[in-house]
C-alpha cells in the first residue's frame, strides 16, 4: 500500500518528518518529497506551498509519480462554525471553493461547467478517521471545509463563505487536492486542526497557533497510519 501525506507548509509536515525520522529526500516539480517505510506501508511525505495551485500540483505529483493510492491531507484552518476552537479537529466530508466565480453567466458560486461544487471525502477514509478518535478520546467534527486563494481576516468575508457554502471551515488547499483525487480516483481524507478563527485577529493567531494545531493534526494523521497499517 502507497500513502501520500500532504501538507501546504513545512510546518505542517515537520511533526510528521520528527516522528518517522529516517527518509530519503527526492527532489521534483520544485517540491521536496520524502519518502520512508512504516509498518509495511509506502509513505511519502510532502508540504506544497500554499494555495490551490500549489496544492493540485503536488497532489497530482504524489499520484502519478509517487504511485500514491491514497491521500491524506494534514494542517491547519480557519474556524468558520462557532463551535470550533483553536485546536479542534475538523475532518472536510465535502470541499468547496469559495473563490470561483462565474456568476454573472447564471452559474451557482463555486461552479464551473461540467464541474462540481462539492467535492465528497473518501468515506473508508473518513470511518478510520472516526475509529482513530475514538480510540483516542478525542472529538472529530465532520464538515464543509471551503478553500480558496485568500487567507481570511474579516468577519464579513467569512460570513459570506458560511452563508454561501455552509461551511464550517477555511483553509487555501483542500479543495484543490480534492478535485486531482476525485478526478484521478485516489480516495483523500483531508484533516484540519484550527489555528484561528478567520476573524480581525486571525494574523496574529495563525502566527500563535501553526505549530501546535500542526502537531495536533500530524499526530492523528499518524495514528490513522497504525489503523490502516
Ligand atoms: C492555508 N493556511 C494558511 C496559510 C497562511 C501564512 C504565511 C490555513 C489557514 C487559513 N487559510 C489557517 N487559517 C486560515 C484562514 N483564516 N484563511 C485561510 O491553508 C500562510
Amino acid at each position: 500500500m502507497k500513502i501520500a501525506v500532504m501538507g501546504a507548509m513545512v510546518e505542517e509536515i515537520t511533526p510528521l518528518l520528527e516522528r518517522f525520522k529516517e527518509y530519503e529526500r527526492v527532489e521534483f516539480g520544485g517540491n521536496r518529497f520524502y519518502t520512508l517505510k512504516y509498518k509495511g506501508i509506502d509513505v511519502t511525505i510532502a508540504y506544497s506551498k500554499i494555495g490551490k495551485v500549489n496544492a493540485a500540483l503536488t497532489a497530482s505529483i504524489l499520484i502519478n509519480r509517487f504511485g500514491a493510492q491514497k491521500l491524506l491531507f494534514s494542517g491547519v484552518a480557519g474556524a468558520v462554525d462557532e463551535t470550533l476552537h483553536i485546536g479542534d479537529l475538523i475532518a472536510a466530508d465535502y470541499l468547496v471553493q469559495h473563490d470561483l466565480d462565474i456568476t454573472v453567466f447564471g452559474h451557482p458560486y463555486g461552479f464551473v461547467p461540467e464541474g462540481k461544487i462539492f467535492i465528497k471525502s473518501d468515506e473508508q477514509l473518513l470511518q478510520i478517521a472516526d475509529k482513530t478518535a475514538s480510540s483516542l478520546g478525542l472529538t472529530l467534527k465532520r464538515g464543509i471545509i471551503a478553500t480558496g486563494d485568500q487567507f481570511i481576516n474579516s468577519h464579513e468575508k467569512k460570513e459570506w463563505i458560511k452563508k454561501t457554502f455552509n461551511a464550517n471551515a477555511i483553509e487555501m488547499e483542500g479543495a484543490g487536492v480534492a478535485f486531482v483525487c476525485d478526478a484521478l480516483g485516489i480516495p483523500f481524507f483531508i484533516l484540519r486542526a484550527i489555528s484561528d478563527a478567520a476573524d480581525a485577529k486571525a494574523g496574529f493567531d495563525f502566527d500563535e497557533f501553526l505549530q501546535s494545531s500542526s502537531k495536533i493534526s500530524a499526530d492523528f494523521i499518524i495514528a490513522m497510519l497504525e489503523r490502516m497499517a
